[in-house]
């Protein structure tokens, strides 16, 4: 209880920060976006990760606030990078919404909001979203989704692989890509198990004409072997960690 007050003194006083992952395009080589990760500074403890905080903002309501800034701070962003150049208003940005925000009924009247707040393109902003989070509630999700896919913004299913996997949703939700889960990508190239889950989720996804996502990639090899078997993006270390905005601001020069 201690800690949710902090939580809701902190998000007051300004002490989330966003950071930002890189995302690469595989078939080019080249930065195609990056996914926003917050983190909490916190007075006494350090930069605090989202296990952390997320599942108490959750529990709370405070995830409400808490998402709605979150969107904001990466718009934002994405509005001055569109400015700077050419290659920054080609990027897109993704941002992870949980369960409660996925079920709350001011979600797409808040991602409206904050989309008109800007120019950006709706196309450009990715939404996403755990397979468990969108099983909760089917019904209320396949709602939530058709209302923010008619906004134009993109949609992701988060961690696949690691929930219920049915096909069903891929058919029913209008998902316009699937982020594979780190877990499976750890083992490419050595584990035969993963590389055939990865290599059967690539399969899938393009089968339902979606994009493939590699979350967690760390080596050359499972580069090499993510391009072999015509996975479309990839993040992960390899590349670049989540860095703050002006770190990010001078890998993309550096990397563009
Ligand atoms: O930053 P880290 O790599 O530790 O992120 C762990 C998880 O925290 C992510 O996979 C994501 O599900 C969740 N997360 C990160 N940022 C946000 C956010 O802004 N909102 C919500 N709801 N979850 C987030
Ligand atoms: O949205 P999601 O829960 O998938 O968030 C991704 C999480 O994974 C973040 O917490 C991020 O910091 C972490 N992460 C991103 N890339 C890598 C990686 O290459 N290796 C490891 N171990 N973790 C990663
Ligand atoms: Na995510
Ligand atoms: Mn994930």
């Amino acid at each position: 209880l201690r800690a949710l007050g902090e939580l809701r003194r902190g998000i007051g006083e300004g002490a989330l920060r966003v950071h930002y992952q890189p995302r690469i395009d595989l078939h080019t080589g080249r930065p195609s976006g990056v996914e926003a990760l917050v983190r909490w500074q916190h007075p006494t403890r350090g930069l605090l990760p989202p296990s952390e905080f997320i599942s108490m903002a959750e529990e709370s309501g405070l995830v409400r606030p808490l998402g709605a800034w979150v969107l904001d701070e990466t718009l934002k962003l994405a509005e001055s990078l569109r400015r700077d150049s050419q290659a920054g208003a080609a990027l897109e940005f993704a941002v992870n919404l949980s369960a409660r925000q996925l079920n709350d009924p001011g979600l797409v009247s808040m991602v409206e909001g904050a989309l008109r707040r800007t120019e950006m393109d709706p196309a450009m902003l990715l939404l996403e979203i755990t397979e468990t989070a969108l099983m909760q509630d089917p019904t209320a999700a396949l709602e939530s989704l058709t209302a923010l896919k008619n906004l134009g913004v993109g949609l992701a299913v988060d961690d696949f692989g690691t929930g219920y996997s049915s096909l069903t949703y891929l058919k029913k939700f209008p998902i316009n890509e699937l982020k594979i889960d780190r877990s499976f990508i750890m083992g490419l190239g050595s584990d035969t198990g993963d590389s055939a889950i990865v290599g059967s989720c690539i399969g899938l996804a393009h089968a339902v004409g979606i994009r493939a996502v590699a979350e967690g990639v760390e080596t050359e090899g499972q580069v090499e072997a993510l391009q072999t078997m015509g996975c479309d993006l990839a993040q992960g270390y390899l590349f670049a960690r989540p860095l703050p905005e002006q770190r990010l601001r001078e890998w993309l020069s550096a990397n563009a």
